[in-house]
């Protein structure tokens, strides 16, 4: 359970959870405290917990409230109110709550609750997995003492049950016959359960497979099948381009960039939810339980001779020329990609990686190995800022062993420095690895591209480590690959918190997203 309390009931419920073996994590903000909160629940497929307390508290957890609805993680925030009665007299801190709630909820058809145990209970039965929507709850005194009447969001998504039969080997059919099929897969498909049926159906079709961020590690970084990331650029076009079949596979549309789908393939989709709007209509699309759905699938193809004329060595081309076209040589400095690279051959796949938003995320997701589902964390449907510290705080409290890495731009760091010293307190197994180079780079890069002049996008380098040494975590400073490998090598052997205040290059970042994106 992570928040900032008020007064009011969060005191309440920290003691209650003291009773219940609850272990509770006061956070710097509360954005940051839902953030951990939904990437706890991603990670161990339950909802997580965060609360906060009114007005300012559910003010300042409004972009975590975003997030998770956005980035589709199961939380429930419980953030004080009001008794009834009192705003008759008091104008302090009062805004309509749950009309600043309601809306951010909105995308993932989450709501506001009625604070009672049978609202709970019903929330938590809500979806295709057990509430995976995400939810925000005012809880009085009162309410905590006597449950109100059970009132809940009505889940406006659009589930269904196992495919039919009849559908599912048509789809069989369809993918069995296909010369050229690719395989794209999308945050839906990113659990556990479902890595091996999933590598086991693209082996089985000899595809190419891409991911998208938030499924990277469904298909292992060096795995045969694997082709690169998939963001509804310029890219993957070289592969994708090729398909007489697109296969996708938990697409979620909430994570592909604004342009338009470019591919006259046709589509077989397979989702859980059909979301709206999309970016294509499928020949076929088979909704309802993912892994029904690929276990279905993988039967009716027993039964037809498979036609994919891929090969290995030109899957791995597209693979290869993915990463070789992100690679960055003229960093002016210390090359982005590189201090990827370092990092994960240092770190040798152990850790999660959470990501932030901004340029230093090409080469995060291009180069991190990530092995398995949810291996790399990052806010791709929101794309927010200040979402990489946080997350990795929850990944490390998850998973102590395994720990975590960040990788944040300086300006995404600044945006939740306070939370290195919540990392330092709950001794979260973390590696912090800014990319430094006192610049809002992906937003400057864009204002570079519509050749407008120098707008202030920029700073003096802040000194990250000195900064974290402040709040109690060990630190170095890396300026060349040479101290990179140094810093990283020593943060490997180590447990506990770290930052590695990595000072980038930025110049070729220009280049680097006119080649992914276009
Ligand atoms: C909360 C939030 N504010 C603003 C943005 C818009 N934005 C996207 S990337 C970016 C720049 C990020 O700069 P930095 O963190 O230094 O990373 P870099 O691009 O330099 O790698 C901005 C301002 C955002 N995505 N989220």
């Amino acid at each position: 359970m992570f928040g900032v309390p008020g007064g009011g009931t969060s005191l309440d419920m920290i003691d209650a959870a003291r009773h219940q073996d609850i272990r509770m994590v006061l956070t710097a903000r509360e954005d940051a405290a839902v953030i951990m909160a939904g990437v706890a629940g991603v990670l161990g497929e339950a909802p997580g917990l965060a609360f906060s307390t009114k007005g300012p508290g559910l003010a300042s957890a409004a972009n975590g409230i975003a997030s998770a609805a956005l980035d589709r993680m199961p939380v429930l925030l419980m953030a004080e109110t009001f008794v009834p009665g009192e705003t008759d007299y008091v104008s302090h801190q009062v805004f309509d709550q749950t009309a600043l709630a309601t809306p951010l909820l909105d995308a993932a058809g989450g709501g506001v609750i009625e604070a009672s145990a049978d609202a709970v209970e019903a929330w938590l039965a809500l979806g295709p997995r057990p509430a995976r929507i995400p939810a925000v709850m005012f809880p009085t005194s009162a309410a905590l003492r006597e449950p109100a009447d059970t009132a809940i969001v009505s889940a406006r998504e659009h589930e269904s049950e196992a495919p039919s039969a009849a559908s599912a080997q048509a789809a069989a059919q369809l993918a069995s016959e296909a010369r050229r099929p690719v395989v794209i897969i999308g945050l839906e498909a990113t659990r556990t359960g479902l890595e091996a049926p999933i590598r086991d159906l693209v082996a089985r079709l000899n595809a190419p497979a891409l991911t998208t961020y938030m499924a990277s590690g469904m298909i292992p970084h060096d795995h045969p099948n694997n082709a690169g990331t998939f963001t509804g650029g310029a890219i993957e076009q070289a592969c994708v381009g090729e398909a007489d079949l697109i296969i996708t596979i938990g697409l979620d549309p909430v994570e592909l960039i604004r342009k338009p789908w470019t591919y006259d393939a046709p589509i077989l989709d397979l989702c859980e939810i059909i979301r709206e709007p999309h970016y294509f209509s499928p020949l076929l699309r088979l909704a309802g339980s993912l892994p029904d759905t690929i276990s279905e699938l993988l039967a009716g193809l027993a039964r037809f001779p498979v036609r994919s004329d891929w090969i290995e060595e030109s899957i791995g081309a597209h693979r290869a020329r993915f990463r070789d076209r992100l690679k960055i040589e003229n960093a002016e400095g210390l090359s982005p990609s590189a201090v990827v690279d370092i990092a994960a051959e240092a770190f040798g796949g152990r850790p999660r990686l959470a990501v932030d938003a901004g340029a230093h995320m090409f080469s995060a997701c291009a180069y991190w190995p990530a092995a398995g589902a949810r291996d790399v964390l990052i806010s791709n449907g929101l794309a927010s800022m200040g979402f990489a510290i946080p997350a990795a705080i929850a990944a490390a409290l998850h998973d102590p062993k395994r720990g975590a890495v960040a990788m944040s731009g300086d300006g995404g760091a600044m945006m939740c420095l306070g939370e290195l010293q919540t990392a330092a307190r709950a001794g979260a197994n973390a590696c912090f690895i800014i990319f430094n180079d006192g610049r809002l780079s992906l937003i400057d890069i864009k204002r570079e591209e519509r050749q407008m002049p120098d707008l202030g996008l920029n700073w003096q380098a802040p000194d990250f480590a000195a900064a974290a040494r402040g709040f109690g975590l060990t630190a170095w400073t890396a300026e060349s690959a040479e101290e990179m490998r140094h810093a990283c090598a020593e943060a490997a052997a180590a447990t506990g918190p770290q930052l590695i205040d990595a000072r980038v290059g930025s110049g070729g970042y220009f280049d680097q997203m006119k080649a992914l994106r276009g």
